[in-house]
């Protein structure tokens, strides 16, 4: 690294340091008290489910054999908050795992559904957009922000969204309660990972080219990644207001996205990365993912945290589902783990790649 080594996870804040895998719950909380209050904001209040209604069902039969629901969850607060949540469900005996994805903004293709299906895993959908707008336009508060008002972000709307949808699926019998995995990707992957990170009754956490405010670190910033001055410029509203303090000294950031990453250890995180995708620092996620493995060792699950890296651009590609549904099997179902490619991809690129601090 060039300028600034990342924060040391190990460290607690009055400078003793973690010497024993009992100790971790503590720094993990002291993590948390810190990095999602000045990134993100708090997560608002859990609330109870008003009411579930199953609007829709197709019979078995549909895609795969699979069988659809739609369902329409409400949350008692003022004014309400509620949203939808389709699930596919394949043929079979359950209870199946699940993925969780709220990019149901996004479209996805049948090919991309069949692959869960036929490997038996259940499908649920939301959008996120319905909890809280995508927009920097203020409006009049709208869905969990108007119930809740707060100084967050909508990442922290939209996470709050995925908790929601948990106790949803722990209500439906086919849904295995200890196999629920979060998958999302860019703007719904910095989300996933906050979700997973304040939210231990999810599984699984995958986060696909999810870069700054995501698995990319701040302090190592891949040639034209996306830096915080630049998100920020455009999506001030993403985060906390506070974050905005730290553009340009971002090495006096008490954290970096490691730590956000090290808040779901020991639970399975996978990221996946595309090389080309330069935007999304896979550099920068390369580093956070070796500094994150250091908790996981730690923690004696370093099986639990994997990185894959494809070719091509931004997007949620078919590949980058199959190493989420490859990994699930190793997870869940205790399947041998096959070829990896955790080696640095990076190793050869020139110094001149890395981040140094402006000015
Ligand atoms: C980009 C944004 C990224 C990423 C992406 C997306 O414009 O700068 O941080 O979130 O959008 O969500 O597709």
């Amino acid at each position: 690294m060039t300028a600034h080594d990342l924060p040391d996870l190990f460290r607690f804040d009055d400078g003793t340091r973690v010497r024993e895998r009992g100790e971790w719950v503590r720094r993990r909380a002291e993590i948390a008290s810190v990095l999602i209050p000045i990134e993100y904001g708090e997560v608002p209040p859990t609330a109870p489910m008003g009411g579930l209604f199953e609007t829709k069902r197709s019979p078995a039969g549909h895609l795969n054999g699979s069988e659809s629901r739609e369902y329409l969850l409400t949350i008692d607060a003022s004014p309400r908050v509620e949203f939808a949540l389709r699930v596919l469900i394949p043929k079979g005996t359950g209870p199946f795992p699940v993925i969780l994805n709220g990019d149901a903004c996004w479209p996805l293709n049948d090919k991309i559904r069949r692959e869960m299906l036929g490997r038996g895993v259940i499908l649920a959908r939301f959008n996120r957009e319905n909890l809280a707008r995508d927009s920097s336009e203020p409006g009049k508060p709208h869905g969990v922000r108007a119930a809740f008002p707060g100084n967050y972000g909508a990442l922290a709307a939209w996470a709050w969204g995925y908790h929601r949808a948990v106790d949803l699926l722990l209500t439906i019998p086919e849904v295995n309660p200890a196999q629920i995995a979060i998958s999302g990707h860019s703007r719904g992957g910095k989300t996933t990972l906050l979700a997973g990170a304040t939210d231990e009754r999810i599984a699984l956490v995958h986060a696909n080219q999810s870069g700054c405010g995501g698995a990319g670190c701040f302090r190592w910033q891949g040639g034209k990644s996306e830096t915080l001055a630049d998100i920020l410029r455009q999506f001030p509203y993403w985060f906390a207001p506070g974050l905005k303090d730290f553009i340009g000294r971002e090495e006096t950031l008490p954290f970096d996205q490691h730590s956000l990453k090290a808040l779901i250890a020991p639970r399975p995180l996978l990221t996946t990365e595309a090389l080309d995708d330069l935007w999304a620092n896979p550099e920068g996620t390369w580093q956070s993912h070796r500094a994150t493995r250091e908790v996981y060792r730690f923690l004696g699950e370093e099986e639990k945290i994997a990185i894959r890296f494809r070719h091509g651009p931004h997007d949620h590609a078919l590949a980058d589902w199959v190493a989420l549904l490859d990994f699930m099997e190793v997870q869940f179902r205790g399947k041998a783990a096959g070829e990896t490619d955790e080696e640095n991809p990076f190793r050869d690129l020139p110094l001149a790649h890395q981040w140094s601090a402006p000015g």
